[in-house]
């Protein structure tokens, strides 16, 4: 998979490139994420790359054409797939979304900055515009970062077998349960008794029902939706209620 992102801050990728999963998969060539920096393709005496907004207001706007320059120019170096713009007026990133870009054969990620980016760069060259949520960002570099590594995640051979795709829960719409390595004992707390025994289906019996009851207390949206038996509903249910008694 090539990547292409597309930014006024390229340094802005450094470490994340060169770091854990993101790291080890670019050297081994699994994976081709490249920052591109947008100045050098001003046509402007100074390489300006921003300019004020028609009309008025506060900031600057990225310019049309340095951007537009910048992805044909990607496209003629094999750079291939969808070109994003991250930018809270997309649809939230989910987990569905993820695992259908990673379907494709490259994407260009157009990070704004300011203001944002002239209208017709979006128009002439952006066919999809995702955010991360709904709150103010700086720029959309961290976005562009977390849509690859959540995309990058789902290219054969970036994860190793210990790390794979399947086995966080959030696969079936559930969040995981908690996790202890050691000391036994930290603080005075000690870690569940049931995870020290080694009965592994007693310990997976566990793992399911704390999963749902997490899910339940803190994500009530989530369990409603996750798949699971009558009977591991009513138990989830059952502990919720028992903790909601315990505060009086
Ligand atoms: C209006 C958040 C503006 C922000 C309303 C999530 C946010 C890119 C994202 C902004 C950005 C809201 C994102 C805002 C983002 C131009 C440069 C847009 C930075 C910019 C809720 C600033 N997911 N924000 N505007 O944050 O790029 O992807």
């Amino acid at each position: 998979m090539k990547i292409a992102i597309l930014s006024l801050f390229p340094e802005m990728f450094e470490s994340f490139l060169n770091t854990s999963i993101i790291g080890r998969a670019r050297q081994e060539n699994l994976i081709d994420i490249r920052p591109v920096d947008i100045r050098p393709y001003s046509t402007k005496k100074h390489k300006n790359t921003d300019d004020y907004p028609f009309g008025g207001g506060a900031g600057m706007v990225m310019m049309a054409q340095p951007i537009v320059d910048c992805v044909r120019d990607m496209r003629s170096q094999g750079y291939k797939g969808r070109c994003i713009y991250l930018s809270p007026r997309g649809k939230q990133l989910n987990q569905q979304k993820v695992v259908e870009l990673a379907q494709e054969e490259g994407l260009i990620l157009l990070c704004g900055h300011y203001e944002g980016v002239d209208q017709r760069a979006i128009d002439l060259v952006v066919d999809e515009e995702i955010s991360l949520g709904d709150f103010v960002l700086t720029g959309g570099e961290l976005a562009a970062m977390v849509l690859t590594d959540a995309v990058a995640r789902y290219v054969p051979g970036v994860l190793g077998s210990d790390e794979s795709t399947g086995e966080e829960s959030f696969t079936d719409g559930l969040l995981e349960y908690p996790q202890y390595t050691r000391p036994r004992e930290f603080e005075g707390i000690e870690v569940p008794e049931v995870l020290l025994n080694g009965d592994h289906a007693k310990i997976r019996k566990w793992r399911r029902e704390q999963s749902l009851l997490t899910t339940l207390r803190v994500r009530p949206d989530l369990f409603r939706k996750a798949e699971m038996t009558p009977k591991e509903r009513e138990a989830a249910l059952a502990a919720a209620r028992q903790e909601a008694e315990e505060c009086y």
